[in-house]
């Protein structure tokens, strides 16, 4: 029989829904739903996995109720949106979040209890999106959570890589890279959208063409690939909104296909379609370094256009482009997602016909640029030689803008042609290129840092000359956490400890956090907070315990440094600090009942490429192996090194932390949000003057923090002057020795070749200056054993970091971008 359009109206059975508010009946009866019909199986004989894909897509569904729901009420409103384009999201585990946000913990749980399934196996089944490198990625999935949890209409794009990052494990304590195949089992949160595929383009050439007298440029691409996207939901916490998460995966094109049933060469032409899906393959493993590799500036291009053109199909067939920044903000985090900017214009001149000075009116409007950093290496340009193969229209684009540009900088200033060489978007040496972050800034309505030193310093050193240029475009905003889950989810004992105090609305007003103040000076309150405190440290020792056979001391104190790993960010001094210790006990200078017992906990992946980090880790293990086992230490002090640390492991590590270590040179880490997120569960910090640590320091008081080492004047000051690290070598006896230990080959079974890469570059470079700051951290590290010595005057001030950090919620990030950037208001 034919379906006539009739059908639709006709009275059919009710579908069965699912019932809101969720039941533990109806949750279970949608769970069975789905492990029968979706997954194939019955609870009988159902896997671990296979139950674990039907409690997600439960969870889902009822997200996709509110998510429907929300839908519907925005349609109508034509409120500015916000896309967020990120190259990476490092989202972490779905299903606690989800059930949080969702509020469906209590009514899950029991429908597992009553399938006789243990909630928490299934908990650990789940493998992590680790689609992100680190506090990049890590901020875009915080601030994804904040949109939600604010009701800002809002998308954010990104890619969905096949292959997220790397899986570390160490051979003979040497990382080794595994590929993270973290789709191989399913991908419950994710919905595929095939019918919103989006065709993107690469190659070719240019040319003009004569359009009724005006002469206009025009592409022809050489060849496409098509952009399928993969959708997630993300929750508000318990406030009916659910944003989208777009991600997108490339598929070789029907013309692909068509190629293979026509060439007959059915090799080349399976090359073709592996190389139109490589595009999005595996995320890039360079944290701050990027690598300028031709796939790379593909991946970029094939996000934005992707994207670009996806928010403008969501608009109303008539509407007028020259509006578009009433309808939208793309907000560019760094310079990753940057080539939007030529694309945009691209679409809206030579797609829709728009002059080119309108055309730029409205691009300089719908773009705002975040910049994550302030090493010149970290800054990405890309060959004009590369830019001009794969995208040659979009070079063109970017030459006007740069004629543009300075020419009104000569207007300004005339003929200073130093001033026009230091602003040109093009670099002419060492190879002609386009430097990104000068496009950004030039383009975008705003450029913001990611803390007050960063801003003040991206203003001073990094783009001095465009900061005097567009005084009115530079601004900060302060990164920030997700109270959800590093606090609420991470830490459910502290969590409670504080819902009792002053009721659960820190949860979306972290502020709140404040009213904690005078419980510091409460007896009771402090011994339930250091009971919890004990309580993370063993929920710590169970995890590490099952996943590397490891276990922090009892009664030690857990000092943890975890972050990627970069010279910048000093591991290195960690470990100088820790060789020393052990140096003291085993020379007889540190008596072994003075020594204050502590396991010092690292996690960090290397970049693979990148030999210094590599074997900086290898020092690290090297260390902890002698550390470990030394009889005359007698445990009180180990060195722990997780392999593959990531955001499930930093759900357990940091709420189990005293010390929280964040330890860059000042000036070089932009903000740091590992820094926020320890000070939240009540680890006190050792730090420099760097990136966001000088305004936790600020905020919880001196008293509180434990401050070394240079500021950035003053590393400026010695910088200029000519840093020579080998004279702190001769004048610090102490550096001496911990650094002729390494040298000796005691950690490395005599063999002294092994570090001596490390050691001849931190008496001849370090370009970090480990060595200028060494004696001002073993002395911050004395006062942390004196301090902790008195355990209750620790605990006061671990409870004071709680309770003075809520201004580092992710909340408040997104409130000031909105502010200062977006005007954007929430809706209902
Ligand atoms: F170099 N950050 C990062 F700026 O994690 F692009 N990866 C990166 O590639 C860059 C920055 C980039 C980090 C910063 O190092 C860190 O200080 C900051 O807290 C974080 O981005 C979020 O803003």
């Amino acid at each position: 029989r034919r379906v006539t359009s009739s059908d639709a109206t006709a009275p059919h059975p009710p579908v069965p829904a699912l019932e809101l508010p969720p039941t533990a009946d109806g949750f279970t009866a949608q769970f069975l739903r789905n492990l029968n019909f979706d997954g194939g199986v019955t609870l009988a004989d159902a896997s671990t996995n296979d139950r674990y894909l039907a409690l997600a897509r439960t969870v889902r569904d009822y997200l996709m109720l509110h998510a429907l729901a929300d839908q519907q009420r925005q349609a109508g409103a034509q409120a500015k949106a916000v896309c967020y384009l990120s190259a990476e999201y490092l989202l972490g585990n779905q299903l606690d979040n989800d059930l949080l946000a969702g509020d469906l913990a209590g009514v899950a749980a029991d429908a597992m209890a009553a399938c006789g399934i243990d909630l928490d196996e299934l908990r650990r089944h789940e493998i992590e999106p680790g689609l992100g490198n680190g506090g990049l990625g890590r901020l875009a999935a915080c601030f994804i959570d904040s949109l939600a949890t604010l009701g800002v209409p809002s998308i954010g794009y990104g890619i969905r890589y096949e292959y997220g990052i790397f899986r570390q494990t160490f051979e003979d304590g040497q990382q080794v890279e595994q590929p993270d195949a973290w789709l191989t089992l399913g991908a419950p949160w994710e919905q595929p959208r095939p019918e919103a595929a989006q065709t993107v383009s690469f190659g070719g050439r240019t040319e003009t063409v004569d359009d009724a007298g005006t002469v206009r440029s025009r592409w022809i691409p050489e060849w496409n690939v098509s952009a399928v996207p993969y959708d997630y939901l993300v929750p508000g916490f318990r406030n009916g909104r659910v944003n989208t998460l777009r991600l997108w995966r490339a598929k070789a094109t029907d013309a692909f296909d068509l190629r293979i049933f026509n060439s007959g060469d059915y090799e080349q032409a399976v090359r073709a379609q592996t190389f139109a899906e490589n595009i999005s393959k595996v995320l890039y493993p360079e944290d701050s370094t990027p690598q300028g590799k031709e796939l790379r500036l593909q991946q970029q291009y094939f996000f934005v256009a992707a994207s670009i053109r996806d928010f403008l199909g969501r608009l109303p067939e008539d509407f007028d482009l020259a509006r578009l920044p009433e309808r939208v903000i793309f907000q560019l985090n760094d310079t990753h997602p940057v080539i939007a900017v030529p694309e945009l214009m691209r679409v809206l001149v030579d797609e829709h016909g728009m002059a080119w000075d309108e055309a730029w009116a409205v691009t300089q409007q719908c773009f705002a640029y975040t910049c994550h950093t302030l090493l010149p290496e970290a800054l990405e340009v890309w060959p004009v030689e590369l830019l001009g193969r794969l995208l040659p229209r979009h070079l063109e684009i970017v030459y006007r803008i740069n004629e543009e540009f300075l020419a009104a900088v000569r207007a300004r200033f005339g003929d200073d042609e130093m001033r026009i060489r230091d602003m040109s978007i093009i670099a002419e040496f060492p190879v002609r290129a386009v430097r990104m972050a000068y496009l950004a800034t030039v383009a975008g309505s705003r450029v913001n840092g990611v803390a007050e030193l960063h801003s003040q310093l991206l203003r001073d050193k990094v783009l001095p000359a465009f900061a005097e240029f567009f005084p009115e475009k530079f601004t900060n905003v302060t990164n920030g956490v997700t109270p959800r889950r590093f606090l609420r989810l991470a830490n459910p004992g502290l969590s409670t400890l504080i819902t009792d105090a002053i009721g659960d609305g820190w949860v979306t007003d972290l502020e709140r956090l404040h009213e904690l103040e005078p419980l510091a000076e409460d007896a009771a309150f402090r011994a339930a907070f250091a009971a919890v405190k004990a309580g993370n440290k063993r929920r710590l020792n169970e995890v590490l315990q099952a996943r590397d056979g490891m276990r922090v001391g009892d009664g030690h104190l857990v000092d943890v440094m975890v972050k990627r790993l970069h010279e910048y960010k000093r591991q290195l001094l960690k470990v100088l600090h820790v060789v020393s210790e052990y140096e003291g006990v085993v020379s007889g200078r540190i008596a072994l009942a003075d020594l204050q017992p502590r396991t010092v906990l690292f996690g960090a992946k290397a970049a693979p490429g990148y030999a210094m980090a590599k074997r900086i880790i290898h020092l690290i293990n090297a260390v902890g192996s002698v550390v470990n086992t030394d009889p005359r230490l007698d445990g009180r002090l180990q060195v722990l090194f997780p392999p593959n640390y990531n955001v499930t492991l930093a759900e357990s590590v940091i709420p189990a932390a005293d010390l929280s270590e964040q330890i860059s040179l000042a000036g070089k880490e932009a903000s740091g949000t590992g820094n926020m997120k320890f000070a939240l569960n009540g680890a006190l910090t050792i730090g420099t003057d760097d990136g966001a640590n000088v305004e936790i320091r600020e905020l919880v008081g001196d008293a509180n923090f434990f401050l070394f080492g240079m500021t950035e004047p003053e590393v400026a000051e010695i910088a200029q002057a000519g840093y020579h690290p080998a004279a702190f070598y001769q004048e610090d006896a102490g550096l001496r020795r911990a650094i002729d230990l390494i040298a000796s080959g005691a950690f490395s079974g005599g063999d002294r070749s092994v570090f001596e890469p490390v050691v001849s570059n931190l008496l001849y470079e370090d370009r970090f200056m480990v060595l200028a700051d060494y004696s001002a951290y073993m002395a911050a590290q004395q006062r942390v054993d004196a301090a902790y010595a008195d355990q209750d005057g620790w605990t006061r001030a671990a409870i004071l970091n709680v309770a003075r950090c809520g201004f580092f919620s992710s909340d408040r990030s997104i409130r000031d971008y909105i502010d200062r950037i977006w005007h954007t208001p929430p809706t209902t």
